[in-house]
Formats: structure tokens, C-alpha cells, sequence
């Protein structure tokens, strides 16, 4: 699958611990319009189960962990995040499920566009269809 890549982000250390930049276009892919996290998951709970049509992405286990799951339609890859030195970058028109969460996950999330509900793509049906096309 080549719409995800797994990116090492650089931390700028010194005695007094750890440090870590993001900046548009630059460690991040693409320019920055928005930033969310996701914290205080319940035990149990899987979280996505859709797909963007146009949205691409960035996220980040800033503290525990998560597994995700991301399928292009042809392939299913697992990826565990639980690092905050790396950051997963998922592109369009890909289904992505998250799990696993620690109890203690908070998943901060780049995105190269606004919030819009139109972009989800929910039904997994319907993901395999505009693949195709
Ligand atoms: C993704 C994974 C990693 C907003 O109002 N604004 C926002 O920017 C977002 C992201 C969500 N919302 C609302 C929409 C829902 O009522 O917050 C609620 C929860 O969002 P959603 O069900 O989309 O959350 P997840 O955790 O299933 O998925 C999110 C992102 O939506 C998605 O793009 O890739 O995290």
C-alpha cells in the first residue's frame, strides 16, 4: 500500500527532555488547516470506520497507544502507534479503523482541510465502489 507512510519526526532534545515541531509543507506533507485530538477512549471501543474522499491526514500518539487499521480495498496493514517522535500519514480514499486504545491514548490528528461532513465516506460498500471508478 503506498497511500500511508510512517514519518520520524525529529526531537530536539537537551537535559531539560524533549521537544518536537511540526510545521506545514515542511515534516508535515501538506499545509496544516486543522488539528483535533482524541482522548479518553472507552475500553473496547473502535473508532473511525470510514473513509475521506479527499482528506489527508497526519496522527500522533502523543501519550499510549492505539492500533490502526488502514485498507486501501485490496490490502489491510496493522499499524501500532505509541511513539511521539512518529507520525502516521494517511492520504485519500483510504478506510481506517482505530482500536486498542490505552486507557491513557490521546491521538492528536493534522489535517489538510476544514471539517466537512461530506467528506466521509461511511459504508464500507460504498468505499469498494468508488475505488473502482
Ligand atoms: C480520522 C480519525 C483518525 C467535528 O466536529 N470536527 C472535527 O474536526 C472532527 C474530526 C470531528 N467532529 C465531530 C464529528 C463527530 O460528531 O466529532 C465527532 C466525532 O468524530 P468522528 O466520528 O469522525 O471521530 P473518529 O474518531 O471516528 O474519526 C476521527 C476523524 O474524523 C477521522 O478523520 O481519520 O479520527
Amino acid at each position: 500500500m503506498a497511500n500511508y507512510k510512517l514519518v520520524d519526526l525529529k526531537i530536539m532534545g537537551d537535559e531539560r527532555g524533549s521537544l518536537i515541531a511540526l510545521e506545514g509543507n515542511k515534516n508535515v506533507p501538506f499545509e496544516i488547516k486543522r488539528v483535533y485530538y482524541i482522548f479518553g477512549t472507552k475500553q473496547g471501543v473502535v473508532r473511525g470506520r470510514h473513509a475521506h474522499r479527499t482528506l489527508k491526514q497526519l496522527v500522533v500518539a502523543l501519550k499510549g497507544s492505539c492500533d490502526f487499521v488502514l485498507d486501501d480495498g485490496k490490502k489491510r496493514v496493522y499499524i501500532r502507534l505509541d511513539n511521539p517522535a512518529v507520525g502516521l500519514y494517511i492520504e485519500d480514499m483510504i478506510w481506517r479503523e482505530m482500536e486498542n486504545f490505552s486507557e491513557d491514548c490521546v491521538l492528536m490528528v493534522l489535517a489538510n482541510e476544514y471539517y466537512n461532513g461530506s467528506d466521509y465516506v461511511k459504508d464500507y460498500d460504498d468505499f469498494l465502489e468508488l475505488i473502482k471508478k
